[in-house]
């Protein structure tokens, strides 16, 4: 059972991310609880304050030390998580790999930034992994770490049905996912590859391999260069 914990202030943006599909799936089976707060709960005053002016001037606000550093230590009460992570354009690029091996924890919490980020001694005291989606900014991490979310809680051991499924998946190899075709067999003149209609698995799976390899070569030749 893997527990997820998220910090925002912008709860409204987490609801149906996680409503949905495999997502609402893994909740009900029981295997991934998902647990939205509110960063305002530990606000430092009655209007709900949790940014202000950041030192040295400049555009932006910076979030507060108080509120994240009171709502952490109040949700490790309860239990210690094994990773705090917070979302960032200047963290690390998430991929399948970070996303393999964060499903296979039980206690995490997300931090969501917004503004100009979070105060840099929240970073060094408390964050133990920072994490991009890619080489863009957006105006909070609350889209972010949905995506993050949503990878890490389909590889949750019993979340798939079919359970080799995630392993076919693109990135499980450093490889792109072979083309899949569907009935009919002819659409518009277009055939699907007599190799896959006539049912040998040895010779669809050698097939599905060797396109995979391509696609990948054509695609995305950096990921070759990892192997
Ligand atoms: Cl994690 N947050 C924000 N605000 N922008 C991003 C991001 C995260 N990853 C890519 N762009």
């Amino acid at each position: 059972m893997l527990h997820i914990h998220i910090l925002t202030v912008l709860p409204e943006l987490l609801e149906s991310p996680f409503a949905h599909s495999i997502m609402k799936r893994a909740q009900e089976k029981g295997l991934l609880e998902i647990h939205v707060h509110q960063l305002r709960k530990w606000a430092v005053n009655k209007y709900g304050m949790v940014d202000d002016y950041q030192y040295g001037g400049g555009a932006g606000m910076v979030m507060m030390c108080e509120p994240l550093a009171n709502a952490i230590d109040e949700l490790q009460k309860d239990q210690r998580f094994d990773e705090i992570i917070y979302m960032t354009p200047d963290g690390s690029r998430f991929d399948q790999k970070r996303a393999n091996l964060l499903s296979l924890k039980n206690n995490l919490l997300i931090i969501c930034g917004h503004y100009k980020g979070i105060d840099e001694r929240i970073r060094q005291q408390y964050v133990t992994m920072e994490i991009s989606i890619g080489d863009y900014v957006l105006s909070g991490g609350e889209l972010a770490a949905a995506v993050v979310v949503d990878a890490i809680g389909r590889l949750i051991p019993g979340v798939l049905n079919d359970e080799t499924s995630a392993l076919t998946d693109s990135f499980q190899d450093n490889l792109l996912a072979p083309p899949v075709y569907t009935r009919p067999a002819d659409f518009r003149g277009m055939t699907v590859p007599d190799i896959l209609l006539q049912g040998d698995p040895k010779k669809v799976e050698d097939w599905r391999y060797e396109q995979a390899v391509q696609r990948t070569k054509d695609r995305r030749p950096d990921l070759m260069s990892d192997l």
